[in-house]
């Protein structure tokens, strides 16, 4: 018998937490937590599978009074019991300092009646909500980072590290599928829910995106908004087989960003939320510390890239919880060609 799970001999994601454990790539603090996180990730699960027969679509907040989130966006239900979800499986672990999420205002240190652990959790714990009502993919998405100050409550400033500090990162597509993608930094790996047995079990190890693509995502309905650099880019990959590129791209949008992503893992492709002139302002659409900084992570763990088009996205210091950024992310090539049109059209 093989000591270690592979592609012929599959293995529960508990198992995997533990070779990788025992490999020093992780603390068993720390696997505890990814294993919370993922066993919130199948509550979540059931409950968006549930759908209109749980009562748990439309939005949140009383009728004709819409709950609103820290970004003035209204939410749905099931981005509050996403949130509730992850909330409670990790408060009383005794492996976490402080969580954060797309959905509260502020960082929450854990409650002084539990122990508190050495890491930082930050989550959006819905995304992709405006396709819940529609059935269609949506998921979690986390990070977690190291916090060293014990003794302390962990305040919101306490998370403004780079991305390159993250020790996990991961998120959980609700499709079809319900599947887990990971990594801990030694490669990224995918875990789909066996239903019936309850446990993720590891499907893909070590996820490779392939270098060049022939497919783009990205919500074209924006195009006028866009700066100059991303108008020469997406210019020049419509005009196909004739045109500077030298051939012809495919597009898709989900609108989860989940989604989007995941496919770019299966099969590559770029994925971008670019700077435009409706979100100028705040800095960009999709937020630094809990979308773009672990989808990063996951992305270079495949061999892709992640930038913001003008910066590696893992580098950004960050300056607020709910920062936005722009971004670029997926095959190489294709992220390396969207920066060098910043760099010739700024
Ligand atoms: P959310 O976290 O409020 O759901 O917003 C993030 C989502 C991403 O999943 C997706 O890529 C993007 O917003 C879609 O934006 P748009 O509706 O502008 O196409
Ligand atoms: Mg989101």
């Amino acid at each position: 018998m093989s000591l270690s799970c592979n592609d012929a001999q599959p293995c529960s994601l508990t198992r995997f937490l533990i070779e990788e454990q025992r490999a020093g790539h992780i603390e068993p603090d720390l696997r505890l937590l990814i294993e919370v996180v993922a066993r919130a990730c199948k509550r979540i699960s059931i409950a968006v599978g549930k759908g209109a027969l749980g009562g748990v679509l439309g939005e949140a907040g009383l009728p004709g009074a819409a709950s609103m989130n820290v970004q003035g966006e209204a939410q749905k239900k099931l981005d509050v019991i996403a949130n509730d979800v992850l909330m409670e499986a990790n408060a009383w672990g005794g492996h976490l300092a402080g969580l954060a999420s797309e959905e509260m205002d502020h960082s929450q240190p854990i409650p002084d009646e539990f122990p508190r652990g050495r890491y930082l959790l930050l989550f959006d714990p819905l995304d992709g909500s405006s396709n819940i009502d529609v059935n269609v993919s949506v998921g979690t998405i986390f990070s977690v980072l190291p916090y060293a100050k014990q003794g302390q409550d962990p305040v919101d400033a306490d998370y403004l590290q780079p991305g390159t500090a993250q020790l996990a990162a991961g998120y959980c597509v609700y499709g079809p599928q319900t599947t887990l993608v990971l990594t801990v930094g030694h490669g990224t790996h995918a875990f789909t829910l066996d239903r019936e047995v309850g446990s993720f079990v590891l499907t893909t190890r070590n996820i490779r995106i392939p270098e060049q693509t022939a497919e783009f995502a990205v919500n074209m309905s924006n195009q006028r908004h866009w700066q100059p650099p991303m108008q020469a880019y997406v210019g020049d990959l419509l005009a196909g087989k004739t045109g500077p590129r030298g051939k012809d791209f495919n597009m898709r949008w989900v609108a989860s960003m989940v989604a989007d992503v995941h496919r770019i893992m299966t099969r590559g492709g770029i994925f971008s939320y670019p700077l435009d002139a409706k979100n100028e302002a705040k800095g960009g659409k999709l937020r630094l510390m809990y979308e773009a900084n672990p989808m990063a992570f996951l992305v270079e763990q495949a061999g892709g890239a992640a930038t913001t088009g003008r910066q590696r996205m893992l580098e950004v210091r960050p300056a607020d919880l709910h920062q936005r950024v722009p971004v670029f992310l997926g095959s190489k090539g294709e992220v390396e060609e969207a920066g060098r049109y910043h760099r010739e059209h700024d």
